[in-house]
């Protein structure tokens, strides 16, 4: 017994050594719980491939499904929850809902125009719900009978909308739900021997689809898993813990999120160390952080809807309707905060989109044309956040973009710049315009805009050095 507990201690105390090691960013401190499947990693992955996901910054979600046929209505009725979810609703007979697979014919489906159209928008990389909860494979699945194969259209959708993105430069990831709605072995909670069984009989299914799905589509950069939250997913960390092992042994590089796995206690995302389990933080969704406090030197990244809640295609979109410069300014802050940010986009069932839509990807890709340079690369600056916007510092680089969305009634922006930082450029991306920059005192300066009625936020570039700021000592500090 006690030999057992020497042995615990020492492992223990080892587990912590070794993640004290390799911490980067985060603070060093002590973990108090000794986790098998806990955070194997402190700090952020410095692999190529995460670099390189971390540097596209702006992605583009698509939730395509059965769901966009009933389209949030069902018998007349209007389900204002998220259209995806609508099989949960309590009028819809499941048996229903089952049987649309029969009518799922997207003879629209234009998936060069789908690429084109998100690559307009600015998007780098793009997530597709290869089956989402309804448990419906938008792949020929070889371990489902329910699957795209089954459907009047017959033909696999994912091969072709892969191709088209990656020929357009655009990476893509597979959304991957856990809970399948569909497969007779799924069970939210284990409560029985039997139960226990179905489980284990479904872990075998989830690994043979992934698997499958890897192996079909060798070029895909990354899962996105959901539906991780019920007890029979977090109650087994040991199971999630391997099935990453698995995946990255099967395609190293592989990117996934937190949501993916549950430590031995339970824990979601943090480990029960409070330590970030998965690549990146996956928890923001439909939410920004406020400050770099809250993001805790993570990667992270955030999912967005355009209305409040509405992830598939829904007839109607009721309540508010992000416009161009709200996402912008989102999209802004996110990376901002060195952060990601993934729009969701919801085609009907013909395989087209809604106008509003396409609208949206059209003037966010007009304001990206010219201004995508300060998001793409971009990371948190180090500068005192001002009320007009917020700075992009070009990873790596002295060059920081100020992104305005508010512009004062003065005309003026005050920039203040770190310490030993000179200001040596000052240039607005929309026509290559240098201005000169006023000295206010310390280390700070006005940038005077002549034009104070702008329709969309305005992009300056600060060339900065390292070296003495202007005042090199000269102003008196107040004395209080
Ligand atoms: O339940 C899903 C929802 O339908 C949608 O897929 C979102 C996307 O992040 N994920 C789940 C809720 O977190």
């Amino acid at each position: 017994m006690r030999n057992k507990m020497i042995t615990g201690l020492l492992a223990a105390a080892c587990c912590t050594l070794m993640l004290q090691a390799t911490a980067q960013d985060q603070q060093p401190r002590q973990d108090t719980i000794a986790l098998k499947h806990g955070a194997h990693r402190i700090g952020n992955r410095t692999d190529a491939d995460m670099a390189r996901w971390r540097s596209l910054r702006f992605g583009q979600f698509i939730h395509w499904g059965l769901y966009a046929i009933p389209a949030g209505e069902w018998n007349g009725k209007t389900y204002n929850g998220a259209a995806e979810w609508i099989r949960s609703w309590k009028e819809m007979p499941h048996e229903a809902y089952d049987q649309l697979y029969k009518q799922f014919n997207p003879v629209n489906f234009n998936p060069q125009q789908w690429a084109a159209q998100a690559k307009a928008m600015g998007a780098k990389y793009m997530i597709i719900t290869t089956k989402h909860h309804d448990g419906f494979c938008l792949w020929p699945s070889k371990y489902s009978k329910y699957t795209i194969a089954a459907s009047p259209w017959k033909k696999d959708l994912l091969g072709p909308m892969i191709d088209a993105y990656n020929k357009a430069g655009i990476d893509v990831h597979l959304y991957f739900s856990i809970i399948d709605w569909n497969h007779p072995d799924y069970r939210a909670s284990l409560k029985n021997a039997a139960d226990s069984a179905a489980g284990k009989r479904f872990q075998v299914f989830v690994k043979n689809q992934l698997a499958e799905l890897l192996q079909r589509y060798p070029t895909v950069k990354g899962f996105w898993f959901d539906g991780t939250w019920d007890d029979s997913w977090k109650n087994d960390g040991a199971f999630s813990d391997e099935l990453e092992q698995y995946l990255q042994s099967l395609h190293p590089g592989l990117v996934m999120g937190s949501r993916l796995r549950a430590d031995e206690k339970g824990a979601r995302h943090f480990d029960s160390n409070g330590r970030l389990m998965g690549d990146y933080e996956q928890g923001w969704e439909r939410k920004l952080p406020a400050t770099i406090a809250d993001v805790h030197g993570n990667d992270w990244e955030a999912v967005m809807t355009v209305p409040e809640n509405q992830w598939g295609y829904h007839a109607k979109w009721m309540g508010h309707v992000k416009t161009v410069n709200e996402i912008l300014e989102m999209l802004v802050k996110s990376v901002s905060l060195n952060g990601n940010f993934v729009l969701n986009f919801g085609p009907k069932a013909d395989g087209t989109y809604r106008t509003e839509e396409q609208q949206l990807a059209a003037g966010i890709g007009e304001w990206m044309k010219v201004n995508g340079v300060a998001v793409y690369d971009g990371a948190y600056a180090g500068f005192e956040k001002q009320d007009w916007g917020y700075y992009i510092r070009k990873a790596g680089t002295d060059s920081v973009y100020m992104v305005v969305f508010n512009i004062p009634v003065s005309g003026s922006l005050r920039v203040k710049l770190p310490a030993r930082t000179a200001l040596t450029g000052v240039t607005m991306l929309q026509g290559n315009t240098a201005l000169t920059p006023e000295w206010v005192g310390r280390n700070e300066y006005f940038i005077h805009l002549q034009n104070r009625q702008t329709a969309s936020p305005v992009v300056i570039l600060l060339k900065t050095e390292k070296g003495e700021n202007k005042d090199k000592g000269n102003v008196e500090k107040a004395k209080t």
